[in-house]
């Protein structure tokens, strides 16, 4: 399996239940380094740009207004097969969808609010990780 890299948000519902901590141990325990991590609240412009391909879907504004209702923490994990690694670790897109164990399942309060972003290709996850973090700010074990 190849080593990659994946973009990992932790969004302003697990921010603000303090569970960030508990969110990297899992990532952590799992074999994946976070290689790049910084908090920021982001704006409509930076928010909408990162959803770019929801633009048209009717829930694209909540989804703008949630992702910019408080500070988020951004950040780059990196191991074997990251993307899916970190898909199976975040569970189902509706944490009443997502199986037992899994972040959103254990975290996520409605498909709205549901504690974490993940990258879902490694093509996503180039895009996504240039669109918040410089190659300099990202420091491979
Ligand atoms: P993902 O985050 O599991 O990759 P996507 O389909 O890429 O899911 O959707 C991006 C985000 O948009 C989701 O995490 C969720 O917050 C929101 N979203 C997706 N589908 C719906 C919906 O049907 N209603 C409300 N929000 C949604």
């Amino acid at each position: 399996m190849a080593v990659e890299r994946t973009l990992s948000i932790i969004k302003p519902d697990a921010v603000a239940k303090n569970v960030i901590g508990e969110i990297n141990a899992r990532f952590e325990k799992a074999g994946l380094n976070i290689v790049a991590m910084k908090m920021v609240k982001l704006d409509d412009e930076k928010a909408g740009g990162f959803y770019a391909e929801h633009k048209e879907r009717p829930f694209f504004k909540d989804l703008v207004e949630f992702m910019t209702s408080g500070p988020v923490v951004v950040q780059v994990l990196e191991g074997e097969n990251a993307v899916m690694a970190n898909r199976d670790l975040m569970g189902a897109t509706n944490p009443q969808e997502a199986a037992a164990g899994t972040i959103r399942a254990d975290f996520a309060n409605s498909i709205d609010a549901n504690a974490v972003h993940g990258s879902d290709s490694t093509e996503s996850a180039a895009r996504e990780i240039s669109y918040f973090f410089a190659d300099e700010e990202i420091c491979p074990r």
